[in-house]
């Protein structure tokens, strides 16, 4: 199996400036390294050209309705990676697209559902079901779920709905800050939410396969989106956004894990996006480490 790294060095998405130097952070960490362990064989594309966000004006081209900011600029960026990940399953290959913060998932989700029916599995503290119209922040990074899904402003667009994505093929692992409007935004969802406390209840593992049997059923297969801060703060210092009370490094793996054994059997996963890495705010590269280390787990590698 051959995985295609695109590096979305974008930061427009985030408050936090730094979350762009996430991609040559997890590539210094050894990712091609693990990928070989995992007996896979990466190909690096490099990263994808962006302006820096300090040269643009956050208001131009906002919405018809709220706000989001750099929304130019996240659209550009989101193309080239929808159309980058579509190229690559064209040729048979896996996309492994490295972020910058989350709204590189509208492109990633984007382009791997394109020429086939997706299903998702979203790692991570936050829901990123957010609008233009209900965002507290106005950070397009906590949007992505809902602009690929065409909610609010986003359906008026002709770039961000994902063309096969069902709401109902989706589910999240890990969520435990939702804002106000999200809450009911995903109860009144098809989508499947397993919070930090089903993880508590059921353990990560049990609860991976179920996510799994939603994202696959009904599904040509599955895009998995991990978002570093569904770690621990403690374990994953480097994010723009911790939120205390998340996975440990055991459940992180174990849940790669789950993701992997599957895939070995019936070949779901499709795409996969790692995004929110900060090197400013980590330690000692801790958190790109991390996240190296947890892309091998999910491509096979194993402690034996
Ligand atoms: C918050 C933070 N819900 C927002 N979202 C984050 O700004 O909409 N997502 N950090 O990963
Ligand atoms: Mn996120
Ligand atoms: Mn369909
Ligand atoms: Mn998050």
């Amino acid at each position: 199996r051959t995985v295609r790294i695109i590096g979305a060095p974008m930061d427009y998405g985030a408050n936090r400036r730094g979350v762009d130097m996430g991609p040559s952070a997890i590539r210094y960490a050894g990712l091609a390294d693990g990928l070989e362990r995992a007996a896979v064989e990466p190909i690096d594309d490099g990263d994808l050209s962006m302006p820096r966000a300090e040269e643009r004006d956050p208001d131009a081209g906002q919405p018809s309705r709220g706000t989001a900011k750099f929304l130019r600029e996240v659209e550009d960026v989101c193309t080239r990676v929808g159309d980058r990940v579509a190229a690559t399953l064209a040729d048979g290959e896996f996309p492994l697209v490295l972020g910058g913060d989350h709204s590189v998932a509208i492109g990633s989700l984007g382009g791997s559902a394109r020429a086939a029916d997706l299903g998702a599995i979203w790692f991570d503290a936050h829901a990123d079901l957010n609008t233009p119209e209900t965002t507290p922040s106005g950070n397009v990074h906590g949007m992505p779920l809902a602009a690929a899904l065409g909610r609010g402003a986003f359906g008026e667009t002709d770039w961000a709905p994902a063309p096969r994505l069902q709401e109902s093929s989706i589910a999240y692992v890990g969520l435990r800050s939702i804002d106000e409007r999200e809450r009911e935004l995903i109860r009144d969802s098809e989508m499947t939410a397993f919070t930090m406390s089903d993880i508590d209840q059921r353990g990560v593992s049990t609860v991976v396969e179920e996510a799994l049997e939603i994202a696959t059923d009904g599904t040509d297969g599955v895009h998995v989106s991990l978002d570093l801060d569904w770690l621990d703060p403690k374990t994953a210092p480097g994010v723009g956004t911790p939120v205390r009370g998340g996975v440990t490094y055991r459940e992180a793996h174990a849940a790669l894990e789950a993701l992997s054994r599957r895939d070995e059997a019936d070949g779901v996963l499709r795409s996969m996006d790692v995004v929110e890495v900060n090197p400013i705010l980590d330690e000692a590269n801790e958190t790109a480490t991390l996240a190296a280390e947890l892309t091998a787990s999910t491509f096979g590698k194993r402690i034996l």
